[in-house]
């Protein structure tokens, strides 16, 4: 009996080849129409395109900003609100405006936007539209023939931009020597680096979030920089860059946010990791620097904590969920050794009080004095995430008072 062929494996062998093409897509504000996007989403990821969804109802500034920190090949919205020709213009103008204007835009709406409307917007600035009616694999043919781009090194990017490519590059196995060179100078002088770790799904984004929200009240001045990892996808090479979603925060000019996709790196972080960190530090630019993985299995051990190869972090802050399975699953975690600070997100589900005792006694197993920090990054202005910051602010040296003056006292977890 013949066997049915995996139809994902055709898709590969087009794809992979060459570096994978990265789009941010994105539903503009005031518009609540993302079933459309989340189809193209899939789709792009399916033909091995690395997507960083925004979301739904996102500004102009939001986009752009977005945009610039993902260095990406080409933005796609999806607008069905009635107000494309000064949208898709306005984040035009807004890319143009920072020396970004070389990052096209593209989009679709169905038929709400028309054959003229599409003449204005193009002489606007806008590369294109996708009308109503256009098969997906048309699409999918012409964006991978007209916005695939091999990344090269661009002087005349500044700021944040030149931060991104400079990721980008070395992503694109570009020596790390000629990525670093392409980062701005140093101003000033030391990064605090936390690797975040733990299970899928365990909220690490949503907390990563809450922890960016403490960071910018208590150190006015300061920036922070985010890593996110996420899985690419074996059968397509493709991926949905998703911890950005959770990114509430990261919509402030004090925020560096950038999506990674693992690349068929199967250590929990993007091969281009260790070089990405090494460039947000030596930028100087960032006061602390959260690098999250993928979710992690039990074996893992994505920042080099148990000293095989190349420690990547300062401190490793390790996240599970009340769902961890049962005391036999904690004794596996390795990670749960080695952490520095480890946290129990979402302590509002009814399994988080025995969750609680079991993995603090599993920590005091550990006689190192580990502290279990109990959180719930879903609420704004949870204690639990207020200690936890704490604990990291005393570990890096930042300010934890709303002044901005450094802590002088280890505020305790509850
Ligand atoms: C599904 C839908 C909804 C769903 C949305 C579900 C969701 N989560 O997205 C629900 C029922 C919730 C809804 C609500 C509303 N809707 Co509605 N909705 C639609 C509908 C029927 C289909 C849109 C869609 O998803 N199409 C599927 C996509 C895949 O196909 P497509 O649109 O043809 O797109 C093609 C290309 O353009 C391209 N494309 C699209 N986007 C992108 C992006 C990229 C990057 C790329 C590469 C390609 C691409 O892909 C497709 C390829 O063939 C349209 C009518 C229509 N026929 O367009 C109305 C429509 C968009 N809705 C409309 C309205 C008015 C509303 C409401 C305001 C109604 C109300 N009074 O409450 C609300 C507003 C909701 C909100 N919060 O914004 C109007 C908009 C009118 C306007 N702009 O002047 C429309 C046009 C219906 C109408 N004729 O009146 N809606
Ligand atoms: N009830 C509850 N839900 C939460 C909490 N924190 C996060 N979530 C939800 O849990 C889901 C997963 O959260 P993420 O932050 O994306 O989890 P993650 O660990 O980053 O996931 P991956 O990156 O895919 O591994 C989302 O729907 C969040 O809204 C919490 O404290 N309580
Ligand atoms: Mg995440």
């Amino acid at each position: 009996m013949a066997v049915a062929l995996n139809p994902h494996r055709a898709v590969r062998s087009a794809a992979v080849s060459r570096v994978p093409l990265r789009i941010l897509t994105a539903v503009p504000i005031c518009d609540g129409h993302d079933s459309a996007v989340t189809a193209i989403n899939i789709e792009l990821a399916r033909h091995g395109i690395e997507v960083i969804y925004l979301g739904y109802h996102q500004s102009v500034s939001a986009i752009a900003r977005a945009a610039i920190q993902e260095d990406v090949n080409v933005v796609g919205l999806s607008s069905y609100n009635g107000g494309h020709i000064i949208f898709f213009k306005e984040v035009v103008d807004r890319l143009k405006q920072g020396g970004n204007g070389d990052i096209p835009v593209f989009g679709g709406g169905g038929g709400t936007i028309t054959k003229a409307d599409e003449r204005i917007m193009q002489r606007q600035g806008t590369d294109r539209i996708f009308f109503a009616g256009t098969p997906f694999k048309d699409i999918m043919a012409l964006i991978q023939r007209d916005y695939a781009r091999t990344a090269k090194p661009n002087a005349k990017f500044k700021g944040d931009r030149a931060l991104a490519r400079a990721i980008t590059l070395a992503e694109q196995n570009l020596a790390t020597r000629h990525s670093l060179r392409a980062a701005p100078a140093q101003k000033r002088a030391r990064s605090f680096v936390v690797g975040v770790a733990g299970p899928g799904g365990a909220g690490k984004s949503t907390l990563i979030d809450e922890l960016t929200s403490r960071f910018l009240l208590k150190n006015p001045s300061g920036r922070i920089a985010i890593l996110a990892n996420d899985p690419s996808h074996p059968d397509t090479g493709g991926a949905i860059l998703g911890d950005r979603v959770s990114a509430i925060y990261a919509q402030d000019d004090r925020v560096f946010f950038r999506s990674l996709a693992t690349r068929g790196s199967l250590t929990g972080l993007s091969a281009a990791a260790p070089a990405a960190i090494e460039i947000l530090k030596r930028s100087g630019e960032f006061d602390l620097i959260l690098v999250e993985s993928v979710g992690v299995g039990q074996e893992s051990d994505p920042f080099g904590s148990f000293g095989h190869g190349r420690c990547l972090t300062d401190a490793v802050l390790f996240v599970l969920a009340p769902h961890y399975g049962g005391l036999i699953q904690l004794q596996k975690i390795a990670l749960l050794n080695g952490a520095d600070l480890v946290a129990l997100n979402k302590c509002d589900h009814p399994m988080a009080r025995t969750a609680k005792a079991e993995i603090q006694a599993r920590l005091n197993q550990n006689g190192r004095g580990q502290l279990l920090h109990s959180t719930t990054a879903a609420k704004h202005f949870d204690s639990g995430v207020d200690a936890l910051f704490a604990a990291i602010a005393q570990l890096g040296g930042l300010s934890n008072s709303s002044g901005g003056e450094k802590p002088c006292q280890l505020e305790v977890a509850p």
